[in-house]
C-alpha cells in the first residue's frame, strides 16, 4: 500500500490547517503537544502475557490470551526486538511497560519475593538505549501461590506475607528503573482477588487488602523516580460474584493515601462511561493512570481501535486540559493475529484518538453551551467531526518518521517473513 508523497501531505497538511483556523483551532499546538504525550505500550501484547519464568510461559488463573499465532517472542531479546518494530512503526516517542514475570534470571529460579533489580538490567540497559521510560507492574497471577483466587487479600497470613514482598521488591525495581531512565516509573498493582460465587464475607478479604496495601505503601518513594498507581475491576473469570480490589475499594483506598488510580476501560460493567469518570478523579486525584483497551461483551482485552470510547476518553482529557496529569498505557492481548501488528494497530488508534481530540473546537462548543444555545453546540458538534483530521495525522507521522498511511502493515509483513516466522 502506497502511503501519500511528501508533497501531497504539506498540500493538504496546509489547507487543513486555514479550515482548522476557521474554527478557532491551532493545529501546530495540537501537533507540538502530541509529540509530548507517551502511551506506555504494554509487553504483554508480544508473547500472549506469558512471562519468562517457565520455558512454557503458560498463563492460569487471572488472565488468558486466545489464538495461536505463530512467530510470538520466546525470550526477552526477541520480545525487545519485536517491540523495537512496533515502536519505529508508531508515531511519538513512548515508554515499554513491563510485567515482573519478565525477569530475567538467567536459567535460575527466583520466586517472585526475591526478584530484584538485576533481573531487569537488561530491560533498563535497552531503555537507556533507546531513550525511553519504563514502567512496571508485579505479577500476582500465574504463580501456585495465587491458585486460591486470592494474594494480597487471602486468609492465609502466610500467602499475603509472600506477595506483599513481591510488591515491595517490585516497588524496588521500580525505584531503579526511574533512577536508570530518568524519568519516573509507574508501579501498577491489579491483583484477581475474588470469587466466583456468592461470597458469604465480603469484608474480611477487604480487610486484609487494605492492611496488605498498608505494608506496601508504608516506605514512601520519591515521586522523581516512582509511582504508585492501583487498578480495580468489576468482574473476572472465576470471580464474577465478587472482586475484592474492586473499583470502589482502591477509589478510597489511593484517595486517602494520595496516590494514583488506575482507570482500565474493560473493567466497568460496559453501559458504564470511563470518559465520565475522569472528569471527577481530576478534582481529586493528582495524577490519573489510564488503561486503554476493548473490551467486546466483556473485559475481553481486544486490540485497540479508533472507537467512540476512546475517542472519548481522550476528549475528556484534553477538554480538561490535563494532559500533564494523565498517563495512558495499552492494555490489551491478542494471540490470533500478528502480535507486532497488534501493538501498531492499538497505538496508532490511541494516538489518533488523542490527536482527534487536540483537534477539536474545543473552545467553541464550550462557548455556546455556557451561553445556552444547545442546537448550536449539537450542531458543531456533528460538524466538526469531518474536519481534515487525515491531513494533520499524516503530517504528525511524518514529521515523527514513520509510515503515514498504511504502508506500516508492509514492514511488519517484512519483518514477520524475516524474523518472526523463523520462530518455531
Ligand atoms: C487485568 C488488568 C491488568 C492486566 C495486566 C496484564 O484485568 O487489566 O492490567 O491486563 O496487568
Ligand atoms: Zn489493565
Amino acid at each position: 500500500m502506497q502511503d501519500p508523497d511528501k508533497d501531497s501531505i504539506a498540500r493538504s497538511f496546509d489547507d487543513a490547517k486555514t479550515t482548522y483556523s476557521a474554527w478557532g483551532v491551532d493545529v501546530e499546538r495540537a501537533l507540538s503537544t502530541l509529540a509530548t504525550i507517551p502511551l506506555s505500550l504494554h509487553c504483554w501484547q508480544g508473547d500472549d502475557v506469558g512471562g519468562f519464568e517457565s520455558p512454557a510461559g503458560l498463563t492460569g488463573g487471572g488472565i488468558q490470551a486466545t489464538g495461536n499465532y505463530p512467530g510470538k517472542a520466546r525470550t526477552a531479546d526477541e520480545l525487545r526486538s519485536d517491540y523495537e518494530k512496533a515502536f519505529s512503526l508508531i508515531p511519538g516517542k513512548h515508554r515499554a511497560n513491563i510485567h515482573a514475570i519478565y525477569a530475567e534470571t538467567g536459567g535460575r529460579k527466583i520466586d517472585r519475593d526475591a526478584l530484584s533489580p538485576e533481573h531487569f538490567s537488561a530491560w533498563m540497559s535497552w531503555a537507556k538505549k533507546l531513550g525511553i521510560g519504563l514502567d512496571f507492574n508485579e505479577t500476582y497471577f500465574s504463580h501456585p501461590k495465587a491458585e486460591s483466587g486470592f494474594t494480597l487479600s487471602s486468609r492465609d497470613r502466610k500467602v499475603r506475607d509472600f506477595w506483599v514482598n513481591h510488591s515491595l521488591r517490585c516497588r524496588e525495581i521500580g525505584e531503579e528503573m526511574g533512577k536508570e531512565t530518568g524519568r519516573p516509573c509507574i508501579v501498577n498493582l491489579w491483583i484477581q482477588d475474588g470469587c466466583k460465587d456468592q461470597p458469604a464475607d465480603r469484608l474480611t478479604p477487604r480487610r486484609h487488602l487494605a492492611e496488605s496495601l498498608d505494608r506496601i505503601f508504608e516506605k514512601r518513594v520519591d515521586p522523581r523516580y516512582m509511582k504508585d498507581a492501583l487498578e480495580g475491576k468489576l468482574f473476572g473469570i472465576g470471580s464474577e460474584s465478587y472482586v475484592v480490589g474492586s473499583h470502589e475499594f482502591y477509589l478510597a483506598y489511593a484517595l486517602s493515601h494520595d496516590m494514583m488510580l488506575t482507570l482500565d476501560m474493560g473493567h466497568f460493567h460496559p453501559t458504564e462511561s470511563v470518559a465520565d469518570k475522569i472528569s471527577s478523579i481530576l478534582l481529586f486525584f493528582r495524577e490519573l493512570l489510564l488503561h486503554v483497551s476493548r473490551g467486546v461483551r466483556w473485559d475481553s482485552d481486544h486490540v485497540v481501535i479508533l472507537n467512540d470510547e476512546v475517542k472519548a476518553v481522550a476528549t475528556e482529557v484534553t477538554r480538561a486540559g490535563a494532559w500533564d496529569k494523565v498517563h495512558v498505557a495499552t492494555d490489551y492481548f491478542d494471540a490470533s493475529i500478528n502480535r507486532v501488528a497488534a501493538w501498531v494497530i492499538g497505538a496508532r488508534a490511541t494516538m489518533k484518538a488523542i490527536l482527534l481530540a487536540l483537534l477539536e473546537p474545543a473552545d467553541m462548543l464550550k462557548k455556546e453551551e455556557s451561553s445556552g444555545n444547545l442546537t448550536a453546540r449539537l450542531a458543531l458538534m456533528e460538524e466538526a467531526r469531518d474536519l481534515p483530521f487525515t491531513a494533520v495525522w499524516n503530517r504528525f507521522c511524518q514529521l515523527q518518521g514513520v509510515p503515514a498511511g498504511a504502508s506500516w502493515l508492509d514492514k511488519v509483513t517484512e519483518y514477520e517473513q524475516s524474523v518472526l516466522s523463523r520462530r518455531r
